[in-house]
C-alpha cells in the first residue's frame, strides 16, 4: 500500500514575518510515531511542508495529514485534494480533535486524541475494507509503542533532529492550554516506561536532545529514575517544566547533572489574578526569582514563556515584563497574545461572553488578537506585545540580561545563545537553502556545554578550550568575525 503522511505549513508561512528557522526546527514526530504502525512492505512518504514543496502529484491509497490550528484551511485543501483522486483520507491532530464537525466533510476518518490506540486499530478496519468513520481514544499508555520511525525524517533540514517525547500531556489544567479538551476521555498525563525512554535516546545519535514533552518534570519519579539513566549517556538537553517543579525537592539538581542545560518555563504572567482566571494554580504564590537563581546556579539557561492581554493586563504590562526578563537574565523570551482555543475553557468562558470576534484560525498564532479585550484595546496589546519582542531582543537588552550572570562563561553563553537565535536571521537562512542546518548543531552542543568555574571569581573567563574550538571551527564563514571578536 503506498502511504502519504502530510505536515501541511502553518499559515503563518506565508507571513513576511515568517522565521523559516522557527519552522525548521522540529521534524514532524507526532506523524512519524504513526508510520511505526503500518508495514514493512507499505510504501511510505512522510512530507513537511515547512521544509520541503510539497508533491501533490502523486497517487497514494492512504493519506494522513496532521491538522493544527493555523494549517487547518490548508490541510483541508491537501484532504479534498486526494479524495477528488480516490485516496482515503484520514485526518487528526490537536485542531481535529478540538473541532471534528468541522473537519468531517474533509476526510473519509477523523481521529480524536492521540493516535497510538486507535491508529493499529484504524489499519485494521481499513484492510478488512470496514473503516469508521470516527475514531476516538480512549485507552491512554505508551507501553509497548514500536519505535519511531525515525528513518523517514530527513535530517540535514532540521537544527533539532533529534527532538524526543517521553511522556503524553500535563498533571496541571490550566484554562487557556490545550490538553484538557484533547485528552478528553482518557488519562491526560502519561509517560513512556523508564527502559524504553533510555533506549529510544540511544537510538539517536550525537550528544544533544530536545525534549518537547509539555512538563518533563511532571512525574517526579518517572523524571528521576530518567536523569539517573541519562546521567554517563554524555548528552546535553533541553526540555519544559513549571515554577513549582523547581522550587520543589531536587530534581532539577538531578537533571542538571544528567545534562539538563536550558529550559522553557511558562511564567505567563506576574498577576495573581491574572493566574486564578486561567487556574494557572501551580504558578500562584510562587517565587518565580528564587526558580529562576537556582537554574542560574546549576548553569540552566531559560527561555521564559509571558502571555499578554489577560484581564488583569494593563499597559504597563510590556514594559514590567520585559524589564524583569532583562534584569533577571532570562535568555530568551516567547511572548504571545491570549488566544482562546477552541476546546479550550478559555474559548468557551470568551464565547459564552460573546467575546469571541473572529473565527479565522489562521489568525489564531498568538500573534493577533482574535477577542474582546477588557482593560487594554486590541491595537494596545498587538502594539505592546510587537514592542516587548523588539525591545526584548536589542543588542542593548541582550548585553544587560546577559551580564547579570555571575560567571564570565555564563554571560557569554547567554549572549551567543539569545544573539544567535534571533540575530543572524541571514545565516540561517543560507543554513536552511543549502541544507545544512544539522551541521549547526555541534556549535548548538558546544553552547549547551557545562560550565565550569575557573577558580575565584572566574576571572579568566574564558570558554574551555573545546569550546571555543568548536565555537570558531563550526561557525560559518560570516559569524566568525563576530564569535571572534565578542569571545
Ligand atoms: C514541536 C511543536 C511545534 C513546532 C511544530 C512543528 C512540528 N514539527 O510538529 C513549531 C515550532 C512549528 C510550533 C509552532 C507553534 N506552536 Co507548537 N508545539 C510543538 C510541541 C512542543 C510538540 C509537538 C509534538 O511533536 N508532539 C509529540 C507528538 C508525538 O504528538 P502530536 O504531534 O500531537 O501527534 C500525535 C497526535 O496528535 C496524533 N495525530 C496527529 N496528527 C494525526 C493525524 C492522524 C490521521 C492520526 C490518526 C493521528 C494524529 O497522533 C500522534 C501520536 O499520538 C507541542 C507540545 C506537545 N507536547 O505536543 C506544541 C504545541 C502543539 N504548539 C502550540 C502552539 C501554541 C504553537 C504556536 C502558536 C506558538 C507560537 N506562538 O508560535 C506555533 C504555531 C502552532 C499553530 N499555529 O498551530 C500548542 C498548540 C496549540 C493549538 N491548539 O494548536 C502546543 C500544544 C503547546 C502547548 N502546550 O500549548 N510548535
Ligand atoms: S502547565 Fe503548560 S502544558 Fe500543563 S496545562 Fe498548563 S499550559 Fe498546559
Amino acid at each position: 500500500m503506498k502511504v502519504k503522511l502530510i505536515l501541511p505549513a502553518l499559515a503563518e508561512a506565508e507571513s513576511p514575518f515568517w522565521r523559516p528557522i522557527k519552522y525548521s526546527l522540529f521534524p514532524p514526530l507526532g506523524l512519524a510515531t504513526l508510520a511505526a504502525y503500518l508495514s514493512p512492505d507499505d510504501e511510505i512518504d512522510l512530507q513537511d511542508q515547512h521544509v520541503e514543496e510539497l508533491n501533490l502529484d502523486d497517487s497514494p491509497d492512504l493519506v494522513v495529514v496532521q491538522v493544527y490550528i493555523t494549517n487547518a484551511y490548508r490541510a483541508y485543501r491537501i484532504a479534498d485534494h486526494y479524495r477528488n483522486q480516490g485516496a482515503y483520507v484520514i485526518l487528526g491532530g490537536l485542531h481535529v480533535t478540538s473541532l471534528p464537525e468541522e473537519a468531517a466533510p474533509h476526510a473519509d476518518s477523523l481521529f480524536l486524541g492521540p493516535g497510538e490506540e486507535t491508529f493499529p486499530q484504524f489499519l485494521i478496519d481499513f484492510k478488512k475494507r470496514q473503516p469508521k468513520k470516527i475514531y476516538s481514544s480512549s485507552i491512554r499508555t505508551l507501553k509497548g509503542i514500536p519505535p519511531i520511525r525515525r528513518d523517514l525524517i530527513k535530517r540535514s533540514l532540521y537544527l533539532v533532529p533529534n527532538s524526543i517525547v517521553v511522556t503524553r500531556g500535563c498533571p496541571h489544567h490550566c484554562d487557556f492550554c490545550y490538553k484538557d479538551a484533547f485528552f478528553e476521555g482518557g488519562k491526560t498525563f502519561y509517560t513512556q516506561l523508564v527502559d524504553d525512554a533510555l533506549a529510544e535516546i540511544d537510538r539517536l545519535p550525537g550528544r544533544h536532545l530536545y525534549f518537547l514533552d509539555d512538563h518533563l518534570l511532571g512525574n517526579a519519579k518517572f523524571a528521576s529514575e530518567l536523569f539517573d539513566g541519562i546521567k554517563g549517556m554524555n548528552r546535553v538537553f533541553q526540555g519544559a517544566a513549571t515554577i513549582d517543579s523547581i522550587l520543589r525537592g531536587n530534581l532539577i539538581e538531578k537533571a542538571a547533572e544528567a545534562g539538563l542545560r536550558s529550559l522553557f518555563i511558562g511564567f505567563e504572567t506576574f498577576s495573581p489574578e491574572n493566574l486564578k482566571q486561567s487556574n494557572k494554580k501551580q504558578n500562584l504564590e510562587k517565587d518565580y526569582t528564587k526558580a529562576v537563581n537556582r537554574l542560574h546556579d546549576l548553569g540552566i539557561m531559560i527561555n521564559g514563556s509571558f502571555v499578554f492581554g489577560l484581564d488583569d493586563d494593563d499597559t504597563d504590562v510590556f514594559k514590567r515584563t520585559v524589564d524583569w526578563g532583562v534584569k533577571n537574565a532570562i535568555t530568551t523570551s516567547t511572548y504571545h497574545i491570549l488566544t482562546p482555543y477552541p476546546g479550550t475553557a478559555l474559548y468557551k468562558n470568551m464565547e459564552k461572553e460573546g467575546r469571541i470576534r473572529t473565527r479565522n484560525w489562521d489568525l489564531y498564532d498568538t500573534r493577533h488578537v482574535v477577542y474582546q479585550t477588557k482593560q487594554l484595546t486590541a491595537d494596545e496589546l498587538k502594539t505592546g506585545y510587537e514592542w516587548a519582542y523588539r525591545e526584548f531582543y536589542s543588542w542593548a537588552n541582550i548585553l544587560t540580561a546577559s551580564w547579570q550572570h555571575d560567571l564570565y562563561k555564563h554571560k557569554l553563553k547567554h549572549f551567543f545563545y539569545a544573539g544567535g537565535w534571533k540575530k543572524f536571521e541571514s545565516i540561517w537562512n543560507f543554513m536552511i537553502k543549502t541544507k545544512n542546518l544539522t551541521s549547526m548543531l555541534p556549535l548548538l552542543e558546544s553552547i549547551l556545554s557545562k560550565v565550569k568555574p575557573n577558580g575565584p571569581g572566574d576571572s579568566k573567563g574564558e570558554f574551555d578550550k573545546f569550546q571555543i574550538n568548536t565555537l570558531t571551527k563550526t561557525a560559518p564563514v560570516s559569524m566568525k568575525p563576530v564569535y571572534e571578536k565578542s569571545a
